[in-house]
């Protein structure tokens, strides 16, 4: 397998306005990112995935960018971002940045143009169609609620939104728009940074026929259709112009967050032999909610990990921005909370590929507690709120529903000490801090000598000293074992074991008669002997090493 410094990085997602406010406006800022970098360096990581900083009024917390070219002010300017990379240069951390291609903001100037006039140049930057007899030209439906076509009363025409109606889709097709992003990569590459995290990268391509197509309505009445919006024959042909124009010239890594991924979609992106991208985030896997399952997601692993095995590379997360706190989905009781924060963390660095960390998940962040409608910020939780009451939930009912799953649970401030405002800022934050910030903070976690924190860094440092965590082959046993999660990682002589429990409470693990020699190398509990087996305490997960 190719050696490539990003198999071997650890990266760390920055959600810039909830990491660090360094000017007392309330707002986290990229100043606040520089000043923490120290701690970065502690903790471990070598990459910062920074979400999008670019100037945006923020309909989608910067999803939704007005400009490519500008810092977005809340956040600081360019001078910040130089001094970060430069920074973070220094201690050796690099700077991902996440772009946004399948959509603009409706204030970027291009559309602010292209809804002018039909004839406008910019007109064709966006889609655009006329209305079927007086109404929108299909049926297709917007990830963010509603019909994905808004009307348009200056032209009399409809555009197209995959998502809000604040993030017109861009129309790939036309030539310009490509050429004008492959500028705009150039430029922050040039700048130093390391690549980008391409978002939503496969809607970029749609279907040749639009608007002909019209969907079937789904159970809820809804009309997406994630098969007909993503991977549209011709996409990758972007993708590969993206490497001839740009990309082939640095030593930089990208990965493309892509819906309706199966494994084998997943090998044609991302295979060494002719790479789109380095790496792909599933975002099913990423989404999975109420629905999550441990055999699901051992079978999906399983599945991706078989078939990247071929040539491709994996990305592990068990969190992001778009998801509530797993760790509170995964069990509401505080009672093996460390615990179950250090097993998840064991997961995501033992199984193949690259990890990436959430901020906030190596404390151990948990989701806060929202007591109405108006401490939400999202606008698809808002969305998400409204549509239940509408279909008769109770509002408390509604409310626990969020609670448990909304995507503004992991956007609460980081929670840095026990003073005020949990030392994310000076003033009260823009968003909602969790109650429990005065006892689970990064002040107290680095404190604890087997806390959250430590294992992350002894996870980290376990990585990095052993190339078997990050080239080691994967072998997997007891695959249909729901409770337990085994697998060894082999790299020539090394062979490693991993043995995990992933519920609450003791599972024995009968043991193979080749492991019954063997080390304990790290674990979340105190080390544990036993020759033939061995009972898991809640959440225990060990490596050890096999001779
Ligand atoms: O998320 C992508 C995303 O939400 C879809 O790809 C997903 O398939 C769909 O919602 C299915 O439920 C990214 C960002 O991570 C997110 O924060 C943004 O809101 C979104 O794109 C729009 O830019
Ligand atoms: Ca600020």
């Amino acid at each position: 397998m190719n050696k490539r410094w990003w198999k071997e990085a650890v990266i760390y997602q920055i959600y810039t306005r909830s990491f660090y406010d360094s000017n007392g406006d309330g707002i986290g800022d990229i100043e606040g990112t520089r000043r923490k970098l120290d701690y970065l360096k502690e903790l471990g990581v070598d990459v910062l995935w920074i979400s999008p900083c670019f100037e945006s009024p923020n309909a989608d917390n910067g999803y939704d960018v007005s400009d490519y070219g500008k810092i977005q002010k809340e956040f600081g300017n360019l001078q910040d971002l130089q001094a970060l990379i430069r920074d973070a240069k220094d201690r050796d951390i690099k700077i991902l940045l996440d772009l946004v291609l399948n959509h603009t903001s409706d204030e970027h100037p291009w559309f602010v143009e292209s809804r002018k006039s039909k004839d406008n140049p910019y007109r064709d930057f966006y889609i655009w169609r006329k209305g079927n007899n007086g109404k929108e030209p299909n049926n297709w439906g917007s990830f963010f609620k509603g019909s994905a076509w808004e009307w348009d009363e200056t032209t009399g025409e409809y555009y197209l939104h995959t998502f809000s109606t604040k993030q017109p889709d861009l129309n790939w097709e036309n030539k310009e728009v490509r050429r004008r992003f492959h500028k705009i990569m150039k430029y922050w590459l040039d700048m130093g940074i390391a690549g980008f995290r391409l978002d939503a990268i496969n809607y970029i391509k749609k279907p040749g026929n639009l608007p002909d197509s019209t969907l079937e309505p789904d159970e809820n009445g809804c009309c997406i259709d994630t098969e007909l919006y993503a991977n549209n024959p011709g996409f990758t042909d972007f993708i590969r112009e993206m490497h001839q124009q740009v990309w082939k010239e640095y030593d930089i890594m990208t990965v493309g967050e892509c819906a309706v991924l199966t494994p084998e979609r997943a090998l044609e992106y991302v295979d060494e032999k002719d790479t789109l991208f380095d790496m792909v985030f599933n975002v099913e896997l990423a989404f999975k909610r109420e629905n999550f399952t441990w055999p699901d997601f051992k079978q999906t692993q399983r599945a991706f990990i078989r078939e990247l095995d071929k040539g491709g590379w994996n990305s592990q997360f068990i969190q992001n921005h778009d998801i509530a706190r797993r760790i509170s989905m995964l069990s509401d009781t505080e009672q093996y909370h460390t615990e179950l924060a250090k097993m998840l963390a064991a997961l995501v660095h033992t199984l193949p590929g690259t990890p990436y960390i959430y901020q906030g998940e190596e404390i151990g962040m948990t989701n806060a507690r929202f007591h109405s409608v108006d401490e939400f910020d999202d606008l698809f939780c808002r969305k998400e709120y409204y549509e239940k009451l509408e279909q008769g939930w109770s509002e408390e009912e509604t409310l626990d529903y969020l609670n448990r799953y909304s995507r503004d649970q992991a956007r609460t401030p980081m929670q840095w000490d026990d003073t005020a405002y949990s030392g994310f800022s000076m003033v009260k934050p823009w968003m909602k801090l969790s109650e429990n910030y005065r006892t689970v903070n990064v002040q107290s976690e680095r404190k604890r000598k087997n806390g959250i924190f430590a294992f992350y860094q002894a996870l980290i440092s376990l990585r990095k000293a052993n190339p078997v965590l990050v080239y080691g082959s994967f072998q997997e046993y007891m695959e249909d074992n729901g409770e337990l999660y085994v697998y060894t990682r082999t790299l020539g002589e090394v062979s490693w074991l991993v043995t995990i429990n992933l519920t609450d409470m003791g599972q024995k693990l009968p043991l193979l008669p080749k492991w019954a020699d063997r080390k304990f190398i790290l674990g979340n509990y105190e080390e544990q002997s036993g020759e033939h087996q061995i009972v898991l305490r809640p959440y225990e997960a060990v490596i050890w090493a096999l001779s």
